[in-house]
């Protein structure tokens, strides 16, 4: 087996979209790390564009932290067919969605990208608004598939 879990998943037998808890992280004290796959797009058949994946990540990040002081990161996958969501000592898997699902419904909302600009952002030119918000819409139109991961 490889060290990082995602090596060890078959990617093509999952079914996105779906929210899949990675792995759990304990810390020397108690503390918990939940490491959610946010799977958006079916592995290696579609992927999101990077300006709209960009802004989803800033619309995520932002917007989760008014619901959560557990969010540590959310952030996107390299091959750009997700995210990860990596929560502090929040251990129900029903909060966790609750938490993505009231985040991206701020989304779809939102009339602007937090902090594309380039004294906070490293590519303050590679964003989309709208591409974010039809990613975040496709992803709350499926919310009853999220906790089937498997086809
Ligand atoms: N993914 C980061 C934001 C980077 S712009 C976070 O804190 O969630």
């Amino acid at each position: 087996r490889m060290n990082v879990e995602s090596f060890n998943l078959d990617h093509t037998k999952v079914k996105a979209p779906y929210v899949r808890l990675a792995c759990v992280t304990d810390g020397d004290h108690g503390d918990k790390i939940y490491k959610y796959d946010l799977r958006v797009c079916q592995p290696n058949q579609d992927h999101m564009e990077m300006p709209a994946l960009h802004s989803l990540e800033h619309l995520m990040a932002e917007l989760s932290r008014n619901h959560s002081d557990k969010v540590i990161d959310i952030s996107p996958m390299g091959c750009q067919t997700g995210f990860y969501v990596a929560l502090l000592n929040l251990p129900e898997y029903n909060d966790a969605l609750d938490l993505i699902e009231k985040t991206l419904k701020d989304v779809v909302v939102a009339t602007e990208v937090p902090a594309c600009n380039e004294v906070q952002c490293g590519w303050a030119a590679s964003h989309s608004l709208e591409g974010a918000q039809k990613i975040a819409q496709y992803l709350l139109d499926k919310r009853s598939e999220w906790t089937e991961i498997f086809a």
